[in-house]
């Protein structure tokens, strides 16, 4: 379980709680120090966040109208806020950056990520290749500059990081910001830890970023610690946050090595990278919706798949409907991280997010049904009509079968929907005002 799991699973804990009292509290800061502690996070700053905690909800008065779990989800989420740091504001002077961090974790990616940010914000910037342990790690990182348009050095097959960046300084001299790619190990080991050094030392850069994969739980912490001990780290990136990982790691490497995310890199694409938000960051963590932004992405996506909102939420589902609305989701595309935020972690998700050529193929099935068929959604449960439906649209029986499969996954979830007011409540809220 990483960190941000064992915080939600705290915070349903509080929020599934039909009373705040003493009890509900100590078992609600019982999970907290036992997923802040397994996540490495420092005993003493656990203990102060539970007691305060404890405190502030039982013995302070709550401002008025504002629910007791609310009150204290709001303050963990504060306090996470606050340990975190409120964000990053990347200074636009030239500057060397080093980019570290075990294999796999986005550093070659990640490297041109940056180059192309400091770039398109008016500074000249260039790469420089010293993964000098995978194959073909040369290759990458040039096809990336050339994708970002950003400059690029390196020597192919030179072993010799020290001469590389020597070299790098010299062809490179007017670009204003030069990012270093570095190799990545299972482990952290003598060897790399004596090259990142060399590199280190004759790089000079003004920061040394650990990347790490979003994914990455507790150990994170002890990872932050050993790079930061090998070349004191000044920075921290956090990738693949589009992934199923929530970034939980990224609390206890930040403790370790007392430094800030800078950036969290959000995608495979160039421009996937955005500054490090704290609010944003941690929100997700908690499975806390950042409402304000949400709301607005969504309400501008329903405008423009002219979806009727009630019909999301109210309208009975049937197969005509069916395909209409899964065409609008389709198209909202946020969907899937608005139902996650709003804690709707069931979701299926495949059910939302159909290819082009898989919803052409729905369409023609759905039209070849009876007019009785598509408004009955149960008709479809009898061999002989899959069968017929199948050879009238010209798909396999097996296809029919998961549309029928997927209109019941998404029937089921509106039937929740329906009878969860607080959800419909939610949901109110995304919904674009007339
Ligand atoms: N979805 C997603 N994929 C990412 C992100 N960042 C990197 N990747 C992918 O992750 C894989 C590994 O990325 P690299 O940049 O090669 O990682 P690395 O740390 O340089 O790997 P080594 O050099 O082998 O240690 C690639 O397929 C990237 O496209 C991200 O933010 N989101
Ligand atoms: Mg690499």
């Amino acid at each position: 379980m990483d960190l941000g799991e064992g915080l939600r699973k705290a915070v349903a804990r509080l929020t599934g709680a039909t009373i705040i009292d003493a009890k509900a509290i100590r078992e609600f800061n019982k999970e907290l120090q036992r997923a802040l502690i397994s996540a490495d996070v420092n005993v003493e700053l656990v203990l102060q966040l539970t007691q305060k905690l404890e405190h502030a909800a039982l013995r302070e008065k709550l401002p008025e109208g504002v629910a007791a779990r609310d009150y204290i989800t709001n303050m963990l989420y504060e306090d996470l806020v606050g340990l975190m740091g409120a964000g990053f504001e990347p200074v636009m002077k030239p500057k060397r950056i080093l980019l570290l961090g075990l294999y796999g974790s986005g550093k070659t990616t990640t490297c041109a990520k940056l180059a192309k940010y400091y770039q398109d914000r008016g500074l000249s910037s260039a790469l420089i290749a010293c993964d000098v342990s995978r194959p073909a790690a040369y290759e990458q990182l040039e096809t990336l500059a050339k994708q970002a348009g950003v400059g690029f050095f390196g020597i192919n097959g030179e072993k010799d990081v020290r001469k590389i960046v020597r070299e790098a300084a010299k062809a490179l001299k007017d670009r204003k910001v030069l990012i270093c790619d570095t190799s990545g190990r299972n482990a952290l080991d003598g060897e790399l830890i004596k090259e990142l050094k060399a590199i280190a030392d004759e790089f000079r850069p003004d920061e040394k970023l650990l990347v790490i994969n979003a994914d990455t739980g507790q150990v994170a912490g002890r990872q932050a610690r050993e790079f930061d001990e090998a070349v004191r780290l000044t920075g921290v990136i956090i990738t693949k946050l589009d992934g199923s990982g929530k970034g939980g790691g990224a609390l206890s490497a930040v403790a370790e090595a007392r430094v800030g995310i800078q950036f969290t890199g959000t995608g495979e694409k160039l421009n996937a990278l955005e500054l490090y938000n704290s609010k944003k960051f941690v929100g997700r963590l908690l499975g806390i919706p950042d409402l304000e932004s949400l709301v607005e992405n969504v309400q501008k996506a329903i405008k423009e798949a002219e979806v009727k909102p009630e019909q999301l939420v109210t309208e009975e589902l049937n197969y005509s409907t069916f395909y209409q609305q899964l065409k609008a989701l389709n198209k909202m595309g946020p969907l899937k991280n608005v139902m996650s935020m709003m804690g709707m972690s069931d979701v299926p998700k495949e059910t939302f997010e159909q290819s082009e050529a898989k919803l052409a193929k729905y369409k023609a099935i759905i039209d070849s049904m009876t007019p009785e068929e598509r408004t009955s959604g149960s008709l479809l449960s009898a061999g002989s009509r899959i069968r017929r439906i199948a050879k009238g649209s010209g798909c396999t029986e097996k296809e029919v079968k998961a549309l029928v499969s997927d209109f019941n996954k998404m029937k089921r979830l509106y039937a929740k929907m329906q009878n969860d007011r607080n959800l419909r409540k939610q949901m109110s809220r995304f919904m674009p005002k007339q």
